[in-house]
């Protein structure tokens, strides 16, 4: 019986040691912002798409079931280093200078991490970078070399670059949680960026996952083979996975039955880094696939949809161990109990084509390249099962999250605005529209600039540069913007508020003349020719 007393007091005082949340004295969050590169929220099962259902993502949605997930969140700029600066600066890319992927970040400008670390947070960033020079602000980073590897990929530390062994979104992940264990015990709040390279172009899955897929036939978009009337940049892009695909840098395809040897691939890096071990397991997983697709001997439409599903199995399978990494650092910080103080922020620097108009990539004002995924957990702020329909942006990720860290303050000279009272469960308005504006062209996929204005319901895009053309959507109408009402009586008057309000946007962010410079036509027609 004394023994029996002894068990029971000690449960019961573990219990009593367990405090109800809302009695546990927190300080600022922590925040894990974790970021993969072109991740569509069509492959996120959270969102529901049937891509997402055929290849689920276990651990993105746990993230929406312990906190909330955004239906509505837009890029300014749907390109890799242009949305990672946004992030950064909270400002749109005309302020903050970065434009587009070739232009040069000002490293020396103010910047979230920054901001938290005069906060007293330690901050650190583990992965792709991408713009250029070194990052400032961190008191960690440890980043890939330019676009980075799948395979064995170079990582800069200070002023060393290092080939590093393993598979890149395991070594993020791996990267990422080491960081956190060697400062367990530390005090300070952290801000923990994990930016991924998967799953952007050229889809090499790891090792264990390159035949993850092989039995699933996935669905392709009813918008494969599209027509695009009265959508001009839309029929002039090059970025058509059956028209523009590499057959062997992407599509992974040999160059004859039997072979191992890949068709054509103007990059041979990526292939060539691999050791003849991981070379090795490769070949023998592709070798009949790729044999199968010699013996189908297909053309036309039929090889095109073979490129289709050959390019989602691939996209899918890197998905796969992001996700596989996502699990493991929930893992970390449920088993540490530092769950309970962070803030866990899922996210893709912009959306992506998975063959909607039979497209890969990004860089439009459609849909699948402008909404990005986000979901966030933050126990005691998110009530669980969250679902936000509120038009947000990456605008607004550095107003937030400083808010969040009682850094309201260092908000005040940034464009993008504080969402917290969406996280506590607010229902008002928080924006009735979002701008857009993308510059990369005459570039590689030859997508034309443009910008824009969004609404819950409409969208108005102008192309210009070498064109001269206005587009409008009435996304309830025509989800899948196949229609271009913009010479549609029915919309005359709500296509003249929209007007009115890309106007006034405009103005709002300071957008000046020098934002719709066009190149030169002999510039053009040569970029055309040479990506042809
Ligand atoms: C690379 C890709 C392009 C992609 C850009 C920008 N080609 O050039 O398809 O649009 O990056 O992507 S690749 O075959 O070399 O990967 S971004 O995400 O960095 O903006
Ligand atoms: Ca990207």
């Amino acid at each position: 019986i004394g023994l029996g007393l002894v068990g029971l007091l000690l449960i019961v005082s573990c219990k009593q040691q367990e405090k109800p949340k809302d009695q546990v004295a927190k300080g600022p969050p922590n925040i894990i912002f974790i970021m993969s590169d072109d991740h569509a929220f069509q492959a996120i099962s959270a969102y529901g798409h049937e891509l997402g259902k055929l290849a689920p993502t276990p651990n993105i949605d746990r993230i929406a079931k312990n906190g909330a997930i955004f239906q509505n969140n837009f890029c300014t700029n749907s390109i890799c280093g242009p949305s990672r600066a946004v992030i950064l600066t909270g400002k749109h890319s005309h302020i903050n200078g970065f434009r587009m992927n070739g232009e040069r970040f000002d490293n020396s400008q103010p910047t979230l991490p920054k901001h938290l670390k005069k906060l007293g947070y330690e901050t650190a960033i583990v992965g792709k970078w991408h713009l250029h020079g070194k990052p400032t602000g961190f008191d960690y980073w440890d980043v890939l070399n330019d676009q980075g590897n799948y395979y064995n990929p170079e990582f800069i530390q200070g002023e060393d670059t290092t080939v590093v062994e393993g598979y890149a979104t395991d070594l993020i992940t791996d990267k990422s949680l080491e960081w956190l264990k060697q400062r367990e015990g530390n005090q300070k709040p952290f801000y923990l960026m994990v930016h991924h390279k998967a799953p952007h172009r050229n889809w090499m899955p790891a090792l264990r996952h390159l035949n993850v897929y092989d039995s699933i036939t996935f669905p392709l978009p009813d918008t494969y083979f599209p027509e695009f009337k009265n959508q001009r940049a839309a029929a002039e892009q090059q970025q058509t996975i059956y028209k523009d695909m590499y057959e062997g840098h992407d599509l992974k395809m040999s160059d004859g039955y039997g072979s191992t040897d890949l068709a054509h691939n103007p990059w041979t890096k990526d292939f060539d880094r691999m050791t003849p071990e991981q070379r090795n397991i490769w070949d023998e997983a592709y070798l009949p696939k790729n044999n199968a697709f010699y013996e189908a001997d297909l053309h036309g439409k039929e090889l095109a949809e073979w490129k289709g599903q050959r390019y989602l199995h691939e996209y899918l399978a890197t998905v796969k161990s992001v996700d596989e990494g996502i699990g493991k650092i929930l893992g970390y910080l449920e088993a540490t109990g530092l769950d309970e103080n962070t803030l866990v922020v899922y996210t893709s620097d912009q959306g992506f084509y998975l063959g909607e108009h039979g497209w890969f990539d990004k860089r439009f004002m459609y849909e699948e390249s402008m909404k990005m995924p986000l979901l966030m957990q933050l126990p005691g702020v998110i009530e669980p099962g969250t679902n936000i329909d509120a038009l947000v942006q990456n605008l607004d990720f550095a107003p937030t999250f400083l808010d969040l860290a009682g850094g309201k303050q260092y908000a005040a000279n940034m464009q993008g605005e504080s969402f917290k009272g969406l996280l506590e469960g607010s229902e008002d308005e928080f924006k009735d529209a979002v701008y857009y504006h993308y510059y990369d062209f005459p570039a590689f996929h030859m997508v034309k600039r443009q910008y824009g204005v969004r609404t819950d319901r409409y969208k108005l895009i102008h192309f210009y540069d070498d064109i001269d053309e206005w587009e409008f959507y009435d996304l309830e109408e025509d989800p899948k913007e196949l229609h271009n009402a913009i010479n549609d009586e029915k919309y005359r008057d709500v296509i003249a508020s929209m007007h009115k309000k890309l106007d006034s946007l405009q103005t709002y962010y300071k957008v000046t003349d020098k934002e719709f410079e066009t190149t030169p036509k002999e510039k053009v027609d040569k970029t055309y020719r040479a990506f042809e």
